[in-house]
């Protein structure tokens, strides 16, 4: 039904969400399902235990872990380079805090693949959902703002570059250069820049979004510099540049 596609789950101290998230990934996937990697470098907490005793019920499931945290853009490296090593043409990132909807992958995997998309991000403006699933008021005027900067800056018409709900193909993985990209929280969108730069195909579907009580790791100030920063680099001709070396 689906064409072979690999999960990875950044989970940092996500014990308390991880189960749930995986119960959320619709029964009918886990067929075309090659492997789900749950990353978690140095959590305090016992979520890699919890993945080991999840195997039992998710066959699929491999967790990645290690002495050292070196933060969001870390794990997400090393989730992608471990759904690499495996055979899959689609590779998602499903957060493990539940902020993301597991039950939209069925559509946002038909969407990618039927499309030949490089990368497929969940977007929690088109539809407005933000607001109801408890997003803070100033992630979203935030977001907006660097939003429409962004779509200036990378001459597109994205709704929230800052989603980490993301589907990459194989092709998008094998040619960014993903070792040159950000160890922090704008790892994302340093993707979708040089994406850009190279010409990947690029687009966003509407998804609903959650906000419980799970801790943020993220620093919305650095990361709106960050952002920035990233901008910057674009018009500079950084991902360019990358883009021709690679
Ligand atoms: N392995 C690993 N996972 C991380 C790290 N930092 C965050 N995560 C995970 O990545 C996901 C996103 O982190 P959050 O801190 O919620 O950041 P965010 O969702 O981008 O931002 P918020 O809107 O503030 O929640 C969560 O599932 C975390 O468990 C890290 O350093 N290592
Ligand atoms: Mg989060």
């Amino acid at each position: 039904m689906y064409r072979p596609f690999t999960v990875f789950i950044p989970a940092y101290n996500a014990a308390k969400t991880l189960p749930h998230v995986l119960e959320r990934i619709p029964a009918e996937l886990w067929d075309d399902c090659v492997a789900c990697f749950v990353i978690s470098k140095a959590s305090h907490d016992n979520t890699l235990e919890v993945a080991e005793s999840l195997k039992a019920t998710y066959p699929k499931l491999q967790w990645v872990g290690g002495d050292t945290n070196l933060g969001y853009g870390d794990s997400v490296r090393t989730g992608l380079t471990a759904c690499l090593s495996v055979p899959s043409d689609t590779i998602v990132c499903l957060h493990g805090d539940g902020q993301y909807p597991p039950e939209e992958l069925p559509s946002m995997l038909r969407e990618i693949q039927s499309r030949d998309l490089d990368i497929l991000q969940g977007s929690r403006h088109k539809l407005n959902t933000a607001r109801v699933g408890g997003m803070p008021i100033y992630k979203i005027i935030g977001g907006k703002v660097l939003t429409w900067l962004e779509n200036r800056v990378f001459g597109m018409q994205m709704t929230d570059y800052h989603s980490g709900y993301m589907l990459y193909s194989r092709h998008a993985l094998e040619t960014l250069p993903i070792d040159h990209l950000s160890y922090y929280f704008d790892f994302d969108i340093e993707a979708i820049a040089a994406a850009r730069a190279m010409g990947l195909k690029i687009d966003e579907v509407g998804i609903p979004t959650h906000y419980g009580d799970e801790e943020s790791y993220l620093n919305p100030w650095l990361y709106g510099l960050r952002c920035l920063r990233v901008m910057g680099l674009f018009i500079t001709g950084k991902y360019h540049r990358l883009a021709r070396q690679n």
